[in-house]
C-alpha cells in the first residue's frame, strides 16, 4: 500500500508502535523549538531532568512573545533562556529577530525532519515539508533530552488544490476557506495533506500560512509536498544542500479528500469570536474599521509585506483607522528597508512595531472600547487582543491594506492591481542575532541566571483509588486555552510564576473561580465539546493542577491539551452519552471510584446526585502510568527515563 508525506517521515522516524491509524506511536525528534511564553517552564523541566546537553540535531530558543519590558521579569526570563540555552547546547534567536515561526523557516526548517515546538504554530514548518507539530513544553523537554515524542497515529486528509490564486487571492482565504469547510473541530485527530496541481502555484511562504492556520482545525500537523519551489526558496536562504523532494505515492490512502478550486476562491474573512466563523469580504463592505493589524506568524513574511507596501505606496490610510504592521524577522525589515518598502509602508501612516508577536497576544496595540480590528492573524478568541468587547476580524494582507485605506471593510479585488510577487534569488542572509551554544569544555561551568520572578514548578498528586471532588466550573464548547489561561501583557509577563497567574484563570468566564477552586481542595471542570483548543500553553493544565483541578470531564478535547493535561497529571475523561453533560451543575459533590482498575478497562463512572455517569478514559498504558504518577515529570523521575 502506498505512503502518504506524513507516514513516510513517521515510518522514518519510527521509535516504537505500529502505524495502524488509532494507535500511538514514538517518534524520534530531529529538532525542537520554545518560545520565552512556554520556553521558561520548558527549560525549568528540562534543567530538573539532569541531562548536560540536548541529544537532538538542532534546538533552538527564540524570544517573541514577552517583547515588552515594563519591569524585570520579561527582561529577567531573557536572561535566564539565553544563559540555560547557552549551557545545554540550544542555539538563541535573540528578542526582535524575529517570530519562532518565521525565523525557524527561513534559517533552520528542513524537508523530510520531525520538529516540535512549545507553539501550536509548529506546523508552519509543514509548509517545508517537514513533519512538525505543536507540544506541551514537558514534551518538548523530553525531546530535547532525546525521548520520544507519543502521538496517537492520525487519520490522513487530503486536500487537492486545483487551478490558481485570482490576483488579490491569498493563501490566508485559502486557510479561511478550509475553517469555514471543516471549522475548528473539523481536522482533530487528523494530518491535512496539501495536494493536487495547484500546490505547485504557491511559493513555500504561502503553503506556510496554510500549514499555520491547520492549527486552528485542530489538527495533528498539516504538511505539504518538498518540490522545486521548496528548493528555490532553500537556495534563496542559501541552504540549498537542506532539499530532497517529498511526495506522496500515488496509491497513498486518505481518510477524507476535499477539493479547493484556487481559481474559484473569493477574499474570505472570520468574524469574531472564531477563526471558523467565516463568510466573503464582500458581504461586510459596509463594516467601518477602527484598527489594522498586519503581521504575526501567519502572514508577516517578505512577500506579505511587499504586497502591503505595494498597495500603500503613495497613498495615506483612512483618518479614523490606526494601522500597525510588524514584520516576521529581522531578514524581513532588513529587506523591506533596503528596498525603500518601509518607507512606502510608513509613509501611509502606518506604525512600525517589533519583528515578534505583538498585538497576536496582546502584547500592546490592543483596539479601543469596542473597536474593530482587521488582523492577518489566526486567532480572534474573545479577550485576547486585551479588549474584551474588541470586534476582532481575521483577514489576509491585502484585505487588510484595502480596508486600511477605505476604512470601512474593503474587497481587495475592487482595489487597482499590483505587480505580482517575485521570491528574491538571494533573502538577506545575517544570522548574528542567533547566538550558537556554549562549547561542551565551557558549558559545564557556565552560570545560569535566574531572576525572582521564577517560582517553584508546583507539584502534582498521584491518583488514589478514590476521588471525591466538587464541580468547580462547568462551562460550554470550543473553550480555548485562552480561556482557561488568558495570555496578554499584564499576565504573559508570569508565565514562570504558576500561584500569581492563577489568580486569572477562566477570568473570561468566571472571575470567582480561582478563589472558589482553591476552597474546593479537590476539584472537577466539566466542558462541552472540543475543550481546550488553541494554544500549546501547558500553562493553561499547570495552573488548575495549582490550583486543585484533578479530572477535566468534557465531550471532547483538542490534542494538545489532552496531552498537557495528562503531563500535569490531571485526568481528562469523556461523556459516553453526550446528554449527560446537561444533568451536571456546578457546586455538585462528585465520586470516582476504582480509578486504576477504570483507566485499564477505559470506562469509569461518575456518581454525581444518586446518577452514575458512563465516562470513557481513552488512555495508552503509558499515558496511565503517567496519571498514577502524578504527571510526567513524576514518571519520568520514577522510571529512569
Ligand atoms: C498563541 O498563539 O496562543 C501562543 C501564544 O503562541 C501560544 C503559546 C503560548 O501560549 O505561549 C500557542 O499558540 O501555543
Ligand atoms: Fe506569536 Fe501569534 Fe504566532 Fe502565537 S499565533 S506564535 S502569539 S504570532
Amino acid at each position: 500500500m502506498g505512503k502518504t508525506i506524513a507516514e513516510k517521515i513517521i515510518a522514518a522516524h519510527l521509535v516504537s508502535g505500529d502505524m495502524t491509524r488509532g494507535s500511538e506511536v514514538a517518534l524520534r525528534i530531529d529538532q525542537t523549538l520554545t518560545q520565552d511564553a512556554t520556553g521558561t517552564m520548558a527549560y525549568l523541566e528540562f534543567e530538573t531532568m539532569g541531562i548536560p546537553r540536548v541529544k537532538t540535531e538542532l534546538s533552538v530558543a527564540y524570544v517573541d512573545h514577552n517583547t515588552l519590558q515594563c519591569g524585570f521579569e520579561n527582561p529577567d526570563d531573557h536572561r535566564y533562556l539565553q544563559t540555560v540555552a547557552a549551557k545545554h547546547g540550544v542555539w538563541f534567536s535573540r528578542p526582535g529577530n524575529g517570530i519562532c515561526h518565521q525565523v525557524h523557516l527561513e534559517r533552520f526548517g528542513k524537508p523530510g525532519k520531525t520538529l516540535i515546538g512549545s507553539d501550536s504554530h509548529t506546523p508552519t514548518g509543514g509548509g517545508l515539508g517537514m513533519l512538525a507539530f505543536g507540544a506541551g513544553g514537558m514534551d518538548v523537554a523530553v525531546a530535547m533530552g532525546g525521548g520520544a515524542y507519543y502521538i496517537t497515529m492520525p487519520k490522513m486528509y487530503k486536500v487537492n488544490l486545483t487551478g490558481r490564486l485570482r490576483p488579490y487571492v491569498t493563501a490566508k482565504d485559502v486557510s479561511l476557506e478550509i475553517l469555514r469547510i471543516l471549522s475548528v473541530k473539523g481536522g482533530v485527530g487528523a494530518i491535512i495533506e496539501w495536494g493536487g496541481e495547484g500546490v505547485k502555484t504557491l511559493s513555500v511562504p504561502e503553503r506556510a500560512t496554510i500549514t499555520n492556520m491547520g492549527a486552528e482545525l485542530g489538527a495533528t500537523t498539516s504538511i505539504f509536498p518538498s518540490d522545486e519551489n521548496t528548493k528555490a526558496f532553500l537556495r534563496a536562504q542559501g541552504r540549498e544542500e537542506d532539499y530532497i523532494p517529498l511526495s506522496s505515492d500515488p496509491d497513498a490512502v486518505y481518510d477524507k479528500v476535499i477539493d479547493i478550486d484556487l481559481s474559484a476562491l473569493k477574499p474570505m474573512i472570520a468574524c469574531p469570536h472564531s477563526p471558523d466563523n467565516v463568510v466573503a469580504v464582500d458581504t461586510l463592505s459596509a463594516v467601518k474599521v477602527d484598527q489594522v493589524c498586519i503581521g504575526s506568524c501567519t502572514n508577516s513574511s517578505l512577500s506579505d509585506l511587499r504586497k502591503v507596501a505595494a498597495m500603500l505606496k503613495g497613498k495615506n490610510i483612512a483618518p479614523g483607522v490606526s494601522l500597525s504592521v510588524s514584520p516576521g524577522s529581522r531578514q524581513v525589515l532588513t529587506m523591506l528597508a533596503n528596498s525603500g518598502e518601509l518607507t512606502d509602508i510608513l509613509a501611509s501612516g502606518a506604525r512600525l512595531l517589533e519583528c515578534a508577536c505583538g498585538p497576536c497576544i496582546g502584547m500592546g496595540f490592543s483596539p479601543n472600547s469596542g473597536g474593530v480590528s482587521l488582523r492577518t492573524f489566526n486567532r480572534n478568541f474573545l479577550g485576547r487582543s486585551g479588549t474584551k468587547d474588541g470586534q476582532v476580524y481575521l483577514v489576509s494582507p491585502e484585505t487588510a491594506a484595502a480596508s486600511a485605506l477605505t476604512g470601512f471593510i474593503t474587497d481587495p479585488t475592487t482595489m487597482e492591481p499590483i505587480p505580482a510577487y517575485e521570491l528574491p534569488e538571494r533573502f538577506v542572509l545575517d544570522d548574528s542575532s542567533v547566538l550558537a551554544p556554549l562549547p561542551v569544555g565551557e558549558a559545564e561551568n557556565a552560570q545560569v541566571l535566574r531572576g525572582p520572578n521564577i517560582k517553584e514548578f508546583p507539584k502534582s498528586k498521584p491518583f488514589a483509588d478514590v476521588l471525591s471532588a466538587k464541580l468547580v466550573l462547568k462551562v460550554g464548547d470550543n473553550i480555548t486555552t485562552d480561556h482557561i489561561m488568558p495570555a496578554g501583557a499584564k499576565i504573559l509577563p508570569y508565565r514562570s510564576n504558576i500561584p500569581y497567574l492563577s489568580k486569572f484563570c477562566f477570568e473570561v468566564c468566571d472571575l470567582a473561580f480561582p478563589e472558589r477552586a482553591l476552597q474546593a481542595g479537590d476539584g472537577i471542570i466539566v466542558g462541552g465539546s472540543n475543550y481546550g483548543q488553541g494554544s500549546s500553553r501547558e500553562h493553561a493544565a499547570l495552573v488548575p493542577m495549582y490550583l486543585g483541578i484533578r479530572c477535566v470531564v468534557a465531550k471532547s478535547f483538542a490534542r494538545i491539551h489532552a496531552a498537557n493535561l495528562i503531563n500535569a497529571g490531571i485526568l481528562p475523561l469523556t461523556f459516553q452519552n453526550p446528554d449527560d453533560y446537561d444533568v451536571l451543575s456546578q457546586d455538585d459533590s462528585l465520586m470516582i471510584e476504582n480509578i486504576k482498575d477504570g483507566m485499564a478497562k477505559g470506562q469509569l463512572i461518575l456518581k454525581a446526585s444518586g446518577r452514575e455517569i458512563k465516562l470513557s478514559c481513552d488512555l495508552t498504558d503509558r499515558q496511565q502510568k503517567i496519571l498514577l504518577a502524578g504527571g510526567l515529570l513524576n514518571f519520568t523521575k520514577e522510571d529512569g527515563q
